[in-house]
């Protein structure tokens, strides 16, 4: 029987199919509401939207491995033991379960009813997203001694839900090809993909995830499973930073508004490392679970110290800063109705949590420093160095700002400033070196365009406590020309520019102040990095050039192709070809640099995300401390990590 003559038999099918039809044309119409955007970046949420179903299924407690491949033509495969989407016949739907996942938007939460859903992807729309986005996909389950199969092509099926007969175990496969006519970019970053699944295997104790890039020459396989969860995933991020104990503090609470699980551990670093997800979302932007923790810290640790006489004088407190100052930590929250709010909805506003958390971390954190009274009193003691040199730095900043109110300069003097005051029209270079900076000043349009040069290396933030960072003079010219301020007293409506461009070389030395610079932004400054106003500017690496015909290329792949087109496939060693490779900025004339790199015309901009700047930061983390392995290591592989910046 063919699909045609089920139709005729069934009106209540004829609708579900036009419901289908018109969902899947919406998708299609604008992607981008349902997947955030068709770059780089919804290209691998398709990836995380499918592996969301089987992390359900994982929470659920039913599957135990999950699989990623990505083929050589970057189509994806992902596999998990689950119990297999159901085959039957939904009652009123009147199609195969498997079917309506696959086509019905949101149709994930109708089979399951208590669960923790919206596990991960951007807004966990469901697999019928991938579907629709998808050039060719094919989906099969196995269930009950049986395995099927359904194909699917931009959305609409190929087939029907084949019985190909018996086969051993049980679970789901899904396959899929992105559609070309979808997407601006098709190529799959494994890095990406892997930190992303590492960070689920994390979150998911005891979850085994592998992933395969079958694309090089020399395939790669990596398995994720931790049994240690939490406590293993603020290990990993502590990286080389010495603890102050040795083994991470953690736990797990069920309350009825939320289940928590908690990891900390504290370093002799001057950093706080926090990351908190809700159903395996990283909360960005926060929310009520933080607000939550937070207030359960400060007061915990307070009532600590001045339980055990550990306050020097009677009215000594330690303030939040304090008590997070060289602080790792990783906070799991599941809730059975998330609420996420917020620019990035990476914002959590269910009210009942704050309480939840609040209560379990007051009454586990303190289980923990009774427990061990060693690292209580280090940790008190970190607390105290901090609220002194906070002080400190306080008062040595109060001292300048009157300073400079009696001088009257407030801007930086190497600060060459645009004409036009409004914020939203205007933009700021960051700048290596005072020769590019000078090619900056000549080259801009100074009615909207500010040019700060720097001197090279700016101080290593992740080494400083803050009384140092603000002392730095580079540091110091870059807070004043942005104007925000930076930590607590950061005020965004204070932006002088809503544009801030980092502009280095594009070499070795470039990548790592570009590096140091994010890092800065990230730890003193994050607000300006969500607000989305921190840019990484891209320089060309060469100029090509024969008679009157002038090219820059960005990429290695784009020289080669301009020299091919300029010598009509002849090659490097054409007459008259003349090749140069830019080593740094200051070696293009100001015009270059204008047409280049600083155009809005033709420049090309990567606007640094919450994502990008996090793992600047974590990569940095790892690799400055005393270690010089690993330093060599990383500036060799820099350029990659920067290729990563629009994901
Ligand atoms: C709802 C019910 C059941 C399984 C699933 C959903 C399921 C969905 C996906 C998507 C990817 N992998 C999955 N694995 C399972 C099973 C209900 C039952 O067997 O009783």
């Amino acid at each position: 029987m063919t699909d045609k003559s089920i139709e005729m038999k069934s009106g209540e099918y004829m609708a579900g199919q036009i419901q289908v039809l018109k969902g899947l044309e919406a998708v299609r119409k604008r992607p981008g509401m349902y997947i955030g955007s068709t770059s780089a970046r919804g290209l691998h949420h398709l990836v995380y939207e499918v592996v969301d179903n089987s992390i359900d299924e994982a929470m659920a407690g039913f599957c135990t491995h999950i699989e990623v491949a990505v083929h050589a033509d970057d189509s994806v495969t992902v596999i998990d033991d689950g119990r297999g989407i159901p085959v039957d016949i939904h009652p009123t739907e009147k199609v195969p379960g498997v079917e309506l996942a696959m086509t019905a938007l949101h149709a994930g939460g109708k089979f399951d009813k208590n669960s923790y859903k919206v596990s991960g992807g951007l807004h966990g729309v469901g697999v019928s997203v991938v579907n629709a986005l998808s050039e060719s996909l094919e989906v099969e389950v196995r269930r009950d001694g049986r395995l099927y199969r359904q194909q699917y092509e931009k959305g609409i099926k190929t087939t029907g839900v084949e019985n190909l007969g018996e086969a051993e175990g049980r679970g789901t496969r899904v396959w899929f090809k992105p559609d070309p006519e979808i997407f601006t970019e098709l190529v799959y970053k494994f890095e990406t993909l892997s930190s992303r699944l590492r960070e689920l295997a994390f979150l998911n104790k005891g979850l085994k995830i592998t992933i395969r890039d079958e694309r090089p020459d020399d395939p790669v396989e990596e398995t994720y499973v931790y049994e240690g969860g939490l406590a293993s995933f603020v290990e990993y991020l502590r990286g080389p930073r010495q603890p102050l104990h040795e083994k991470p503090g953690y736990f797990e609470a069920k309350r009825p508004e939320a289940e928590i699980e908690l990891a900390f551990q504290y370093d002799e670093g001057f950093s706080e490392n926090t990351h908190t997800f809700v159903n395996n979302i990283n909360t960005h932007e926060g929310g009520t679970h933080v607000t939550g923790l937070k207030a359960a810290l400060t007061r915990t640790i307070n009532d600590y110290a001045r339980k055990n006489n550990l306050l020097k004088k009677a009215d000594e407190t330690l303030s939040g800063d304090d008590v997070r100052e060289g602080l790792t930590l990783v906070l799991s929250v599941r809730v059975m109705e998330p609420q996420f709010e917020g620019q990035t909805k990476t914002k959590l506003g269910n009210s009942e949590v704050r309480g939840a958390v609040e209560a379990a971390v007051n009454e586990q954190l303190a289980i923990f420093l009774d427990e061990h009274p060693k690292a209580a009193r280090a940790i008190v003691e970190k607390s105290l160095q901090a609220a002194r040199a906070r002080d400190a730095a306080r008062k040595a900043r109060d001292l300048a700002r009157k300073k400079n109110a009696l001088e009257g300069g407030v801007l930086p003097g190497k600060l060459a400033d645009c004409s036009l005051s409004d914020p939203s029209m205007t933009e700021i270079y960051i700048v290596e070196g005072d020769s590019a900076g000078g090619s900056a000043k000549q080259g801009r349009d100074r009615s909207y365009q500010a040019i700060l040069p720097i001197k090279g290396k700016i101080l290593n933030v992740e080494r400083a406590r803050i009384d140092k960072v603000l002392s730095n003079t580079e540091i110091r010219a870059m807070i004043t020309a942005i104007g925000t301020g930076i930590k607590d007293d950061f005020e965004l409506d204070s932006a002088r520019y809503h544009k801030v461009i980092i502009m280095t070389d594009a070499d070795v030395d470039g990548a790592h102040i570009r590096t140091l610079l994010l890092t800065f932004f990230f730890r003193q400054m994050r607000e300006l990095i969500e607000a989305g106003y921190i840019y990484i500017a891209q320089p060309p690496l060469y100029r090509v050039q024969k008679g009157r015909d002038e090219h820059y290329a960005y990429s290695e792949a784009q020289r080669q192709e301009i020299i091919k087109r300029l010598t009509n496939g002849k090659g490097e060693d054409a007459r008259g070809l003349n090749v140069q490779r830019y080593k740094g900025l200051g070696e293009m004339n100001p015009d270059q640099l204008w047409k280049t790199t600083m155009d809005p015309e033709t420049r090309t901009v990567f606007q640094v995300t919450m994502e990008s700047a996090a793992s600047a930061d974590s990569i940095f983390a790892r690799l400055m401390g005393d270690d010089v392995e690993p330093r060599r290591q990383f500036i060799e592989k820099n350029a990659k990590y920067v290729k990563n910046l629009d994901v």
